[in-house]
């Protein structure tokens, strides 16, 4: 990769990491007010600014806004804030894309001038259409660089070839490559990506918040946040101390809150989760909420929610991403709900994980 920016941090300031906002502007402002950030602090935009969600525009507008009035503000770029690079190179698959895909900062853009694409749209002209109105945002995302790299970390998108030199990674590698958590690098410091959402890690209690690998020396920071049924907005935050440096996060989601009102007791025994790829499933023993079902392609039982269980012409299968676990609560704990449209049970979210409780224990 070219682009990359060497950046020298005070070891007194604090630096906060946020990847994936995908076009969730208000998530965002509101991330930032949670941590509470302030003059003093370096925040790192570590990718997919774009796409998915409903606002792409007003986060570019807005981020390089910011950028631009203060110097301790960073940003480098994701998978999804290339794909103006196929505009520019009049690729003609990008129409086809822009008529599939409604959230796309392309699409935004577009309606804000008022052109009507279609598939019979020429890439020439959708180009110097745009490029007549957001050549400055357009120009910005093409520059953003691939990494930043401070004294002690390394930011990039998705994450590094596991080769000598790190700096011989491709750009397409390093803001593409899938489930970086999984491989590993030879960088001598801590990497931290977003890209691959956390939750896909996860074989026991679903969670979305950062996870940190020492050996690897891998901080994974994706939310899912506009990916997931569950998915949140994470900031990932380094706060130096005279003792190293401490790793700490806060998160916000779109899911209303509730207080609890009667303590839940999980079984414990009702663990793990439907995560990507793995939706295949082989019900064992129905049960009037849950069913017990084998999922093939882990070997795992699983208690998965009627609800939730699709019955397909090659066989049973989960309707999507879900939490089979339990989880206790007591009275008065504050908790989000993710979905309590099921029979007897809410799927809810306390302190980022994710499971179901008895719905008398909140209503
Ligand atoms: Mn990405």
């Amino acid at each position: 990769m070219d682009k990359i920016r060497e950046l020298s941090i005070p070891n007194h300031a604090r630096i906060i990491v946020i990847s994936d906002i995908h076009g969730e502007l208000e998530l965002f402002q509101r991330l930032l007010d949670k941590v509470q950030f302030s003059k003093e602090d370096y925040l790192i935009i570590n990718g997919d600014l774009c796409e998915k969600g409903s606002n792409s525009m007003g986060v570019v507008q807005y981020i390089m806004e910011l950028e631009a009035n203060n110097p301790k503000v960073h940003v480098i770029e994701g998978n999804c804030d290339t794909l103006v690079e196929y505009l520019l190179n009049e690729d003609q698959n990008i129409i086809n894309y822009l008529c599939t895909r409604k959230h796309s900062i392309m699409n935004e853009w577009l309606e804000n001038i008022g052109y009507k694409i279609s598939s019979e749209s020429s890439v020439k002209e959708v180009k110097e259409q745009l490029w007549r109105h957001f050549s400055r945002e357009i120009k910005w995302l093409t520059e953003l660089p691939t990494a930043i790299e401070t004294d002690h970390y390394i930011f990039v998108h998705a994450g590094l070839e596991d080769i000598e030199n790190w700096k011989d990674t491709s750009r397409v590698a390093a803001i593409s490559i899938p489930e970086f958590l999984l491989k590993s690098h030879q960088a001598n410091k801590y990497v931290i990506v977003g890209h691959w959402p956390v939750g896909n890690y996860t074989s026991k209690t679903l969670s979305n918040n950062p996870i940190i690998d020492q050996e690897k020396k891998i901080i994974a920071n994706d939310g899912g946040n506009n990916v997931k049924l569950s998915g949140q907005l994470n900031a990932f935050i380094i706060t130096p101390s005279s003792s190293g440096d401490n790793f700490s996060h806060t998160y916000v989601d779109r899911f209303p809150t509730t207080k609890v009102i009667k303590q839940f007791n999980a079984d414990s025994s009702w663990t793990g989760s439907i995560s990507y790829v793995n939706y295949a499933l082989t019900p064992i023993e129905k049960g009037e909420h849950f069913t017990l079902c084998k999922q093939p392609g882990t070997d795992q039982l699983l208690y998965v929610k009627n609800e939730y269980i699709l019955q397909k012409d090659r066989g049973y299968e989960a309707k999507e991403e879900v939490s089979c676990t339990q989880i206790s609560v007591e009275k008065e704990d504050i908790v989000s709900i993710i979905d309590d449209s099921c029979a007897g049970y809410a799927l809810i979210k306390k302190d980022g994980f994710v499971g179901w409780v008895a719905k008398e224990a909140i209503e």
